[in-house]
């Protein structure tokens, strides 16, 4: 039996030191998936910047054209780019450059708009930032913002909880005019007691929800912690409909140690004793 090639992602954040999320999270659950993960990191910061204070922050903008440039030397492969919180607004110009440079008839370009939540810009961002986001989500064959991240990419008003199916689905479309075939947005709840995300294939125009129930708190890194669960049940040959589903049950079960275990929220969720459950939702057919 012949085995087939190892997938390869190219995934493009930052390095929070502390705090799991970004590249601290994609890392580690992409390559328990079987994935060769191959990274850009687009700066170095002592913590997120979600939480703390008084963070270290080193950008590695002028390192991004340089490991490209070395990088297309070597005639690699790639499956899919996954970018997500980036370190300057002319990164979002060089990842541009990157996606052409790498992207071959099946790779899929993964965006994660990682920029703002709960009707806030992270502290590094301002409006024009979320502009460039929105030229390289355009770029994406799928993208995973959450509904304020949606907001910002639209340039419409965040709503808060005030929102319907009609909202969401309306939103999910408009995202996808933007450019990307598939959508999906984390973060949306019609009940009190659940969360969970709603996606839009283009190809298909079909809407996708999937729903568990909402554990109170403001957990860190949970979007990274969907997205690369998400593109790990892509890479694995999920249906976008499973991928939704296996991504949020993989992030509310860390969601669920942690609030168990009583852990300060800014220091991230318990993925890593969930990596099992992963496997066996991804080995699933
Ligand atoms: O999880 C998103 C994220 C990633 N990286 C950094 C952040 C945040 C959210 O605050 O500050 C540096």
């Amino acid at each position: 039996m012949s085995q087939a090639r190892q997938k390869r992602v190219i995934t493009i954040q930052d390095i929070s030191c502390i705090g799991k999320c970004s590249l601290t999270v994609a890392l580690p659950i992409l390559s328990a998936a079987g994935i060769e993960t191959s990274i850009l990191p687009t700066a170095i910061l002592s913590t997120h910047t979600g939480g703390f204070s008084g963070y270290t922050f080193r950008d590695l903008t002028n390192d991004v054209e340089p490991i490209s440039e070395h990088w297309k030397t070597l005639n690699i492969e790639v499956d899919a780019i996954y970018t997500g919180y980036l370190g300057s607004q002319e990164q979002q110009h060089l990842i541009a450059q990157l996606f052409e440079d790498f992207k071959g008839e099946n790779t899929l370009i993964l965006v994660d708009p990682a920029m703002a939540d709960e009707g806030k810009l992270y502290p590094a961002f301002d409006n024009d930032f979320a502009l460039g986001m929105r030229d390289l989500a355009a770029k994406a064959d799928i993208i995973v913002p959450n509904l304020t991240e949606a907001s910002l990419l639209l340039q419409k008003p965040y709503r808060g909880s005030a929102y319907d199916r009609s909202y969401v689905e309306q939103t999910l479309r408009e995202l996808s005019d933007l450019g990307p075939e598939q959508v999906v947005i984390t973060g949306v709840s019609f009940a009190k007691d659940e969360l969970g995300a709603a996606a839009f294939d283009r190809n298909t125009q079909s809407f996708d929800y999937y729903f568990t129930e909402r554990i109170s708190g403001y957990y860190h890194g949970t979007g990274d912690i969907y997205s690369s669960a998400l593109l790990a049940a892509l890479l694995n040959d999920k249906p976008l409909n499973s991928a939704i589903a296996v991504a949020c049950e993989f992030t509310v079960g860390a969601i669920r140690r942690s609030a168990a275990a009583g852990t300060d929220p800014k220091f991230g969720v318990d993925f890593e004793h969930e990596i099992g459950n992963l496997l066996t939702m991804l080995a699933a057919v």
